[in-house]
């Protein structure tokens, strides 16, 4: 396993089918924000409530075909915003070309994603280990673009009890996770207080996915 905070900012085979690529967005960074900022006057960032009753401290929204949404009922991507009643915002351009470009690099092909989540970290905010298991299509990797403030990203195994390894993740970078990586387990720890030039005083995720069948 690699140095976790390893001064080098190279490429990363993080595992099986998996990759970080430091900066690999950083020049389409202000396109990006500018495109949520667009998909965040349509579709507000709300805080979900999961099945067992907590509120996350992620706030989330949605772009494309459906979104990622959970309540009480359970998980699951739908066509329509529950907040708006309405279809999620468009997935701007810029979003498959990035996207597309970073599963290209690590080796999948015609990656055309029909979701992107966009979660926003606020110092404190968490994502605990989960696998993501609500896509139709298993095939297809995830590519996650990081903004903003750095975080700490928790990358498992295939058994929830697995120890964690950690990254580091930065403004530009993009993880993709496809193959035997697409079913492991992982998290973001707390996000530490600080301010960055590009989002103030958050961080924001975008993750592209192929979750309709
Ligand atoms: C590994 N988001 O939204 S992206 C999520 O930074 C999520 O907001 C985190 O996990 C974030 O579900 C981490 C990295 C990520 C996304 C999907 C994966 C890693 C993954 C799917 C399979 C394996
Ligand atoms: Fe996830």
């Amino acid at each position: 396993m690699p140095d976790l905070f390893a001064a080098s900012r190279e490429t990363e085979g993080l595992s099986d089918g998996a990759f970080l690529f430091p900066g690999f967005a950083e020049g389409q960074a202000r396109a990006l924000l500018a495109a949520v900022e667009g998909i965040a006057a349509a579709a507000p960032f709300r805080h979900l409530v999961t099945p067992g009753g907590h509120t996350m401290s992620v706030a989330m929204t949605n772009c494309g075909e459906a979104g990622w949404v959970s309540d009480r009922r359970g998980y699951r991507y739908d066509g329509l915003d529950p907040e708006t009643g309405k279809p999620w915002p468009k997935m701007p351009e810029t979003f498959f070309t990035v996207s597309a470009r970073a599963a290209q690099t690590a080796g999948y092909e015609n990656f055309v994603p029909d979701v992107c989540l966009i979660n926003r970290y606020v110092p404190g905010a968490k994502l605990h280990l989960h696998i993501d298991r609500d896509e139709h299509r298993f095939d297809a990797p995830i590519v996650s673009v990081s903004l903003g403030l750095s975080a700490v990203f928790m990358w498992g195994g295939l058994e929830r009890t697995d120890k964690p390894a950690r990254y580091r993740v930065h403004h530009g970078d993009v993880v993709v996770f496809g193959g035997p990586s697409r079913r492991r387990y992982h998290g973001v720890s707390p996000l530490k207080p600080g301010t960055h030039p590009a989002t103030g005083a958050c961080r924001l995720n975008l993750t592209f996915r192929k979750a309709l069948p």
